[in-house]
């Protein structure tokens, strides 16, 4: 008779595979909150919402499979991971992009975001997949991308429109977001350097392990963050007074 294995078991103390769960599960009760919520919010926010959804939903999906994977096979393709930043960053590109539009914030500027995302992961997964013994020199070639893309938030296209937009909610998304890009997001290259023969590797801590923490910072907080500027503009705008302009009522914040 033939044994057929479905899946492994978790076993106590396994705190990789038990942040795969937590994981899964924290990513599908966010993607739930943040589509419910859009009815909470006003106008081009509820878009900024459903990305934010879709940014965890991706993720819920993937942690799923490489959840069922770690527990059969104690590890977790690269892969599945990677699949999921090249779905995920970009979005999270386009949040950015989102919050500046309505200032005059330009598509060329999410474009720019994307190519700066796609260029980081694609040198990152060569390193960490197909040429590991050459890890670092990829590591540094994708950190190129990274760099591009802080240097668009913090100095860029996406600085200077958050600035004019002298938007309060506008400002603080932006600069919280960026605080998540910078120090967040470091994250990635800091586990990576765990690979073996990498600079951290003497460390011999799980790369997995590094990977879910940053996921579950930057997914789930990153979308809160969103959701937060998106609460905060609505309530400015509907406790605005009514303002007759042009023949039309308009609700408009009074600073605007
Ligand atoms: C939800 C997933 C996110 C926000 C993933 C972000 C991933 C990175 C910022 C990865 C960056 C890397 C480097 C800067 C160099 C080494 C290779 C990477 C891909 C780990």
């Amino acid at each position: 008779m033939e044994t057929i294995l479905l899946v492994g078991d978790l076993r106590p103390g396994d705190v990789v595979g038990f942040t795969f769960f937590t994981g899964y599960m924290a990513m599908f009760a966010a993607s739930v909150f943040f589509f419910l919520e859009r009815s909470q919010v006003e106008g081009h926010w509820k878009t900024s919402l459903t990305i934010s959804g879709l940014i965890t939903m991706i993720a819920a999906v993937h942690y799923f499979y490489m959840r069922d994977q770690y527990l059969a096979t104690n590890s977790s393709p690269t892969e599945f991971r990677y699949i999921d930043w090249t779905l995920t960053v970009p979005l999270m590109c386009v949040e950015f992009y989102l919050i500046i539009k309505p200032f005059g914030g330009k598509i060329s500027t999410m474009w720019k975001l994307i190519g700066y995302s796609v260029f980081m992961l694609v040198f990152g997964y060569v390193g960490e997949s197909l040429d590991r013994p050459n890890s670092a020199i990829w590591g540094a070639v994708s950190t190129v991308g990274y760099i591009g893309i802080l240097y668009e938030i913090y100095l860029g296209d996406v600085k200077k429109i958050a600035d004019a937009s002298r938007d309060a909610s506008t400002l603080k998304a932006v600069s919280l977001l960026r605080w998540f890009v910078l120090v967040g997001w470091a994250i990635y290259p800091i586990g990576y350097m765990m690979i073996p023969g990498g600079l951290l590797a003497g460390l011999n801590i799980n790369i997995d392990l590094i990977y879910n923490i940053g996921d579950a910072i930057n997914k789930i907080g990153f979308g809160l963050v969103v959701y937060s500027a998106a609460v905060a503009n609505s309530k400015a705008h509907n406790e605005a007074p009514v303002q007759r302009v042009d023949g039309r009522f308009n609700r408009e914040p009074v600073d605007a």
